[in-house]
């Protein structure tokens, strides 16, 4: 049998192991990006590495979560990076220049080559037939020292892709679809390749969309062939040298298959709180909307914001919406700008904002109490808008625009207006935003704010742990919960033990404090902990604060590297029913751990309850010895 396209790629990245499911291979990292609020522990990682030259072919850090500078600490963060990029050799995005996944497929995504990021929506490059994983910061420095990952080779779900759209439907309600068929926990372990006759109706900003929300998925990355469309995107960035045609055999493996029929596919809504909360928008009815945000690494390619431009243009935004926009990049503000559609925008009444994440990260904009916010991003957990009793729904850019002049949670179809029909254009592209890395590199010093402190190192693992149950939780934790992120506590990236106080605050506040009097901890929780973010400060939080395992029934994949990279245990019930039988501030040992690890399976004690749990150790061999040493760094 032939070669999907994902195994083209490994085949020609593998350095070290066998390309088999389930086997753990190392592969060569061709890129990097970072963004700024998991940069900054990227390059104070790097720095403790001490690593004299980059080992990638290209590594971009992006300055695009914390631009709101409401104090100096952003703006230290923004002039450490920068400090850090030009030491190594690593490109700068000034913030106002975009978000970090939209610039990279307009400027330096090329088909083909690996890209590891230090953002769980990574995967947006495969829509321009990269293979970009999303990881945790310390990977990524990793990378960027010895161009390498590490990668358990997952299955291949091929989702092959009938028909066209039809009018009206777009790559949102395609993903959105596949989580409601698939759910938050439906890619975990997985590989998605897109195939079919229906991709060549997709545009690589629709695919960017599509492949975008694998993250939600939990899916390790999602890919599209490189074809005419690639050639044309390419072309229309000013880099057709890029291009290159790539697909999968004709009679290529995969481990699943299942077929999507595009034109059967209605505009779609994920309701609070999660993106896989989806039914038909016509299904959802006529929900009262108080804000509309249009933006995100998700939505907000020049196509997607000319269709909304179109549909406004002439309209007036209802009188209780505030409908705000935060343009994927200041090449499609610019252009925009130079073509009348922001004027349109504009005189229809919307805000707009920096070319940054913004409000999708709860970096301003949040709605007032109570609100419903209708969103193009792709996460809608609560609280993550900086608002906890908001209601976020995720929609296209084609039902935000359209309900943002009824008001009301509106399917397209149902309202009497053209359909806009949008051009490709050839962007005309300045680099105002861009500091290029110098020769300098290692002379020129580090910028260190006072807001930037060391990030914590765990200690070797005892053979014995006797821990107290600090915290239980139940399925689909996000990283959200374990460690929110908002206007608030952003600027506070770089400062771990300040950081670690609002662990888990939404869920139970005085999580921290106990910790803190009961010295060695352990979370227990249900399935998925640590879906969303690749955001490492989830691990490194709750490791300042003591915790020194997890027990799941199941794990989300950046997450559990994350913590073992922390050197943090992340066990999984053998019997899940164990779960029902701890609770919160039993007392649970751990003996003969080494031996266990080793072994395969260990046994825990809950001495509070006398009970005996089986725990699976699902770390490989690699990750073991991560673990022995209290985390990656140490080894
Ligand atoms: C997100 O969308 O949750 C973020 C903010 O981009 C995170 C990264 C972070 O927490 O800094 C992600 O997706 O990895
Ligand atoms: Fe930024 Fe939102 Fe995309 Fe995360 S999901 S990278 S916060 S735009």
């Amino acid at each position: 049998m032939g070669d999907s396209l994902t195994y083209k790629i490994l085949r020609e990245h593998l350095v070290e192991g066998t390309l088999k499911q389930g086997e753990e291979i190392t592969i060569k990292i061709d890129q990097t990006l970072t963004q700024d609020s998991t940069g900054t522990m990227v390059y104070l990682q790097l720095e403790a590495m001490n690593v004299d030259k980059i080992k990638t072919e290209l590594s971009v850090a992006y300055a695009d979560h914390n631009t709101l500078q409401t104090g100096f600490e952003n703006a230290d963060d923004h002039a450490f990076i920068e400090s850090a990029a030009k030491r190594h050799g690593v490109i700068f995005s000034k913030p106002g220049h975009g978000i970090c996944h939209q610039l990279h497929l307009e400027d330096y995504g090329i088909p083909g080559k690996t890209l590891l990021g230090s953002d769980s929506h990574t995967p947006t490059g495969g829509g321009l037939s990269m293979l970009a994983i999303g990881a945790g910061g310390l990977d990524v420095a990793i990378a960027m020292a010895k161009g390498t990952y590490i990668l358990t080779v997952p299955g291949i779900l091929n989702i092959e892709l009938k028909n066209s759209l039809m009018q009206w439907s777009s790559a949102k309600d395609v993903i959105l679809k596949i989580l409601k068929e698939l759910t938050v926990k439906g890619g975990v372990g997985k590989i998605i390749e897109y195939t079919g006759d229906g991709v060549s109706s997709l545009s690589v900003t629709d695919r960017a969309t599509i492949t975008n929300m694998g993250a939600e998925l939990g899916a390790t990355t999602s890919i599209f062939e490189s074809d005419e469309n690639t050639k044309q995107y390419l072309k229309n960035q000013g880099r057709e040298e890029d291009f290159r045609p790539l697909k999968a055999d004709s009679d290529a493996f995969y481990n699943e298959h299942i077929v999507i029929d595009l034109s059967q596919i209605p505009p779609q809504v994920a309701k609070p709180h999660s993106p896989d909360n989806v039914s038909d928008v016509r299904e959802a009815g006529p929900v009262p909307v108080d804000q509309v945000a249009i933006g995100s690494c998700t939505n907000s390619s020049y196509t997607d914001l000319m269709k909304v431009a179109g549909i406004l243009k002439g309209h007036k935004v209802k009188e209780n919406v505030s409908l705000v926009i935060s343009p994927g990049s200041s090449t499609i503000l610019a252009e925009m700008a130079r073509n009348g559609a922001l004027a349109d925008l504009i005189d229809a009444g919307a805000r707009i904002i920096e070319n940054a994440c913004g409000p999708c990260i709860g970096m301003g904009q949040s709605p007032k109490s109570g609100a419903v916010s209708l969103r193009t991003f792709n996460r809608n957990f609560k609280g993550r808008s900086g608002t906890n009793d908001a209601l976020i729904y995720l929609v296209s850019p084609e039902t935000a625009a359209v309900s943002a002049i009824t008001g009301v949670l509106t399917d397209p179809r149902d309202m009497d207006i053209e359909y806009p029909v949008i051009n490709e254009v050839s962007f005309s592209k300045k680099d105002s935003f861009i500091v290029n890395p110098g020769r300098e590199g290692k002379s020129i010093p580090l910028e260190m704010g006072s807001n930037i402190l060391p990030f914590p190192i765990n200690t070797e693992l005892s053979d014995e742990l006797i821990l107290t149950t600090a915290l239980k939780v139940k399925d689909n934790i996000t990283t959200d919960d374990i460690m929110p992120s908002d206007a608030r506590l952003l600027p506070y990236r770089s400062n771990i033990p300040y950081l670690s106080r609002f662990s888990f605050e939404k869920i139970d506040k005085d999580f921290p404090q106990r910790c803190e009097e009961k010295g060695s901890c352990l979370i227990v929780a249900g399935d998925n902990y640590g879906q969303g973010s690749s955001r490492e400060h989830a691990a490194l939080a709750p490791l300042y604060l003591g915790v020194k395992a997890v027990f799941a029934k199941s794990f989300a994949r950046i997450h559990r590297s994350n913590l073992i990279n922390s050197g943090i245990l992340p066990l999984v019930f053998k019997n899940e029913e164990d779960y029902e039988t701890i609770s919160l501030y039993d007392t649970v040992s751990l003996s003969n751990l080494r031996e266990g690890l080793e072994r395969g399976e260990i046994k825990a004690v809950n001495l509070t309850k006398n009970l005996t749990y089986d725990l699976v150790n699902t770390l490989s061999k690699k990750e073991r010895k991560i673990i022995l040493k209290g985390g990656k760094i140490n080894l």
